[in-house]
């Protein structure tokens, strides 16, 4: 049977890709594993069968044969240690991996969230016009360092793998923001991953919901 993973039935970003469950659904496309999206509304999400899924009433959660799993990253992992593609074989390598995996959404990802909540759900606050700066000055901070750590390369650590993938997930986050703009090799580094056949496919899927359109091909 194809896991089930759930999304926005009305995403907030009309299918840019930014929700969660982009991640989820660029690791399947990209082993190959066919999958079934199950759509939530807000209202849906904090009903007790949903929560049943997810404690939190939010998306992605991933249903596989008894399995349920919620946490975009716990479910990357899974999909990462269960087939080929997104995990070197090597076992340092693939602890390196997995380590910028956890890199992203605890180190990278905190101030990124930052941002939206000052922008998004505390915009009217009169501390937001002073919080904005400092808030802009941690991320750039991250990204300072991790644009020396990526250099030149194109991808963290030797070949493309979930560490990559979730990186960019969370740098993708920012571009609103024009804040990637002044990292040449950061914003590329972005640009490479939604340049894979898997990201396009993901990404089409996910703005067919919001278009009402089936991806073309
Ligand atoms: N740590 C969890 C994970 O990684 O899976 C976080 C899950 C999460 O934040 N889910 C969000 C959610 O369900 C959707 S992704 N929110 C509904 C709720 O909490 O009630 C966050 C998100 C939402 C919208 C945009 N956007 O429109 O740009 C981007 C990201």
């Amino acid at each position: 049977m194809s896991p089930i993973i759930t999304a926005f039935e009305s995403s907030p970003d009309r299918g840019q890709g930014l929700a969660r469950d982009m991640r989820v659904r660029w690791a399947l496309e990209e082993v190959g594993q066919p999958y079934n999206v199950r759509l939530v509304s807000f209202k849906a999400m904090k009903e007790p069968a949903h929560r049943a899924l997810h404690p939190f009433g939010q998306i992605p959660t991933y249903e596989e044969d008894g399995l349920a799993l919620f946490e975009s990253g716990a479910i990357v992992l899974h999909i990462a240690k269960q087939h080929a593609g997104l995990l070197p074989d090597e076992a340092n390598a693939r602890a390196r991996a997995v380590m910028w995996m956890f890199a992203a959404i605890n180190t990278v990802e905190p101030p990124i969230l930052e941002l939206q909540t000052a922008k998004f759900a505390e915009g009217d606050k009169p501390w937001t016009a002073e919080r904005l700066p400092l808030i802009k000055q941690r991320i750039r901070h991250r990204l300072d360092e991790l644009a020396v750590r990526l250099g030149d390369a194109d991808w963290l650590d030797g070949a493309f793998s979930a560490g990559d993938l979730m990186m960019m997930h969370t740098l993708q986050r920012l571009k609103p923001s024009g804040l990637l703009g002044d990292y040449s090799n950061l914003a590329a580094y972005v640009a490479r991953g939604e340049a894979r056949p898997a990201y396009k496919r993901a990404f089409a899927a996910q703005l067919a919901v919001f278009t009402g359109k089936p991806p073309a091909g």
